[in-house]
């Protein structure tokens, strides 16, 4: 369930002092419009999670979405599981984004009450008896240190048959299509009304704190963490989303 209730982003429309991009009060006061004008494919990645959360989920279990922002995946896990037993654990580290959350949810009421929202750091996040774990776009902003850790505890806290949805913006070890799919995310931005000032500023700002990797690292991290299966299930230029199976 996509929102649309946050302002334009307009953060790197005039020239500002370089400094890292952070989820900060400013962020998630245009988040929603910053998310769907920026990851191509967004919506149908979100959606797409909750049809997977229908197929995965197992009665009694939980399932986390780690990373949430304002609930995009959340939200939309929440409508299509309705009426199912589950509960649904919300974690991100961004207090400006959980208190917007947890505003949300207060708002839609009894409907959400299977939401549970922790403002906590997911290399803290313990997972239990989990049988769908979201991580859509949060890995990319994790040390690569703690990847693997993380990586093997949502693992471990999986339930037999059970899921993990990892989205990332991905690299090519080929340089010709790495610099073809940046150049077209460029104009796709353009397109979606960014100005060439605003691409530059954001990608300066982005350099040190979102560290993509190429789909075979994520298939090695997941496979050496245990799970039987992985594939990449959706793609658009340098953004994908990738299952595995437990
Ligand atoms: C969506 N999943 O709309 N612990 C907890 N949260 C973190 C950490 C961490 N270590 N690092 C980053 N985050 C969402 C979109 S946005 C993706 C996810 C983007 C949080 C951070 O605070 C932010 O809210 C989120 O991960 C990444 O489906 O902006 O490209």
């Amino acid at each position: 369930m996509i929102n649309r209730n946050t302002s334009k982003d307009d953060l790197f429309a005039k020239r500002v002092a370089p400094s890292d991009f952070a989820f900060d009060e400013k962020v998630a006061n245009v988040f929603d419009d910053m998310i769907l004008r920026s990851v191509p494919g967004y919506k149908t990645i979100v959606e797409m999670i909750g049809v997977f959360a229908w197929r995965y989920h197992q009665p009694g279990s939980k399932i986390y979405d780690l990373g949430c922002s304002l609930g995009g995946a959340t939200f939309e896990v929440n409508k299509q599981l309705q009426g199912k037993d589950f509960s649904l654990v919300a974690v991100d580290k961004s207090r400006a984004m959980i208190e917007r959350l947890t505003q949300r949810k207060i708002k839609l009421g009894a409907y959400t009450d299977a939401i549970n929202i922790r403002c906590e750091d997911i290399s803290e996040t313990k997972v239990e008896n989990a049988s769908v774990v979201i991580l859509n776009f949060t890995l990319q902003f994790l040390p690569i240190a703690f990847r693997k850790e993380l990586i093997t505890r949502i693992y471990d806290g999986l339930l037999p048959g059970g899921v993990l949805v990892m989205s990332e913006k991905i690299v090519f070890r080929d340089e010709n299509l790495n610099h073809l799919f940046i150049d077209m995310y460029h104009k796709y931005k353009e397109s979606n009304g960014y100005s060439k000032l605003e691409i530059s500023q954001k990608r300066i700002a982005l350099e040190d704190v979102l560290i993509p990797e190429s789909i075979d690292t994520h298939r090695n991290r997941v496979a050496t963490s245990g799970f039987k299966s992985f594939n990449v299930w959706f793609q658009c230029l340098n953004f994908a989303s990738m299952l595995s199976i437990k």
